[in-house]
């Protein structure tokens, strides 16, 4: 019987290299966001060439009707959920505070703290129940210290952080591995979304020097996800040698 992964935003970036790498090894795997089209071409890539089975699931994680619905839709096989990838996040905007657009902020909060909120609280009872599971939340060198009109997201990740924390204290008695992954900066959609589409901004977030890939994040998951029983890595900060702290990337440009 394959193991079981469900990752939330699996249909770019981050979410989908961790699906590809969780593929590779034999997992079967539950992909979401809100795209289905990338979803289900990616779900039928990965089941012919790697012969696993692959459920995507298309919902908004903001929406705690469509994540309950989404989760207490699961057939039988698929409620053994053994990872749970909570990756689906955003940054929207760079403004100061004085500047900030509400909806941008909304968004932030919306996906970042209570996405990532509502999907734990549907699947870590099924994770209880079986007194087995891993969660691993995708946190952020933003979780860790704040930058210049960062503020909201920067928030966010903080929250991340906290969370993580909480969870790993409130599942501690059902021997549930809770981890926080945290990226610096990462060449995906990210900056796109960050610049509402603005393919010449993001591109100038990753000019002059080299950038973590997707995969690099993915395969610290997947590394974290395949120790024994018994060790948990509790956190772990993974930054481009280019970078040394949130606002401090070496440019050669
Ligand atoms: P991408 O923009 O490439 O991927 C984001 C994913 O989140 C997409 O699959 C998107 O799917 C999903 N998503 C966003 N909003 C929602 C929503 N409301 N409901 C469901 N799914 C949603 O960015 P990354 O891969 O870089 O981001 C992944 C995570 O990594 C995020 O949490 C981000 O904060 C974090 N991170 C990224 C870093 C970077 O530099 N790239 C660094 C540190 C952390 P869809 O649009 O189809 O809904
Ligand atoms: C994404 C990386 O540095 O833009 O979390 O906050 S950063």
């Amino acid at each position: 019987m394959r193991k079981i992964v469900f990752i939330s935003g699996a249909s770019s970036g981050i979410g989908e290299a961790t699906a590809i790498k969780f593929a590779q090894n034999q997992y079967d795997l539950i992909i979401t966001g809100r795209r289905a089209e990338r979803l289900n071409a990616l779900a039928s890539k990965l089941e012919s060439e790697k012969g696993i089975e692959v459920l995507p699931l298309a919902f908004d994680v903001r929406k705690w009707t469509e994540v309950e619905s989404a989760i207490k839709s699961l057939p039988e096989r698929w409620q053994k959920i053994d990872v749970l990838v909570n990756n689906a996040g955003l940054a929207a905007g760079l403004d100061s505070i004085q500047d900030g657009k509400i909806d941008n902020w909304d968004r932030m909060i919306d996906t970042n703290v209570k996405g990532l909120l509502y999907l734990t609280r549907a699947i870590a009872p099924l994770m209880i129940a079986r007194a087995s599971g891993h969660i691993i939340n995708i946190g952020s060198v933003a979780g860790r210290e704040v930058y210049p009109n960062g503020n909201v997201y920067c928030a966010t990740k903080h929250a991340v952080d906290a969370l993580t924390k909480s969870m790993r204290i409130d599942f501690l008695k059902y021997g549930i591995k809770v981890t926080q992954v945290a990226p610096g900066a990462a060449e995906t959609e990210f900056s796109e979304v960050r610049f509402a589409g603005d393919k010449t901004l993001a591109a100038n977030v990753y000019k002059g020097f080299t950038p973590l890939s997707a995969e690099d994040i993915a395969n610290v998951i997947w590394y974290v996800s395949s120790l024994p029983p018994h060790v948990n890595i509790n956190d772990i900060l993974v930054m481009p040698v280019a970078q040394a702290s949130a606002a401090l990337i070496y440019k050669k440009i």
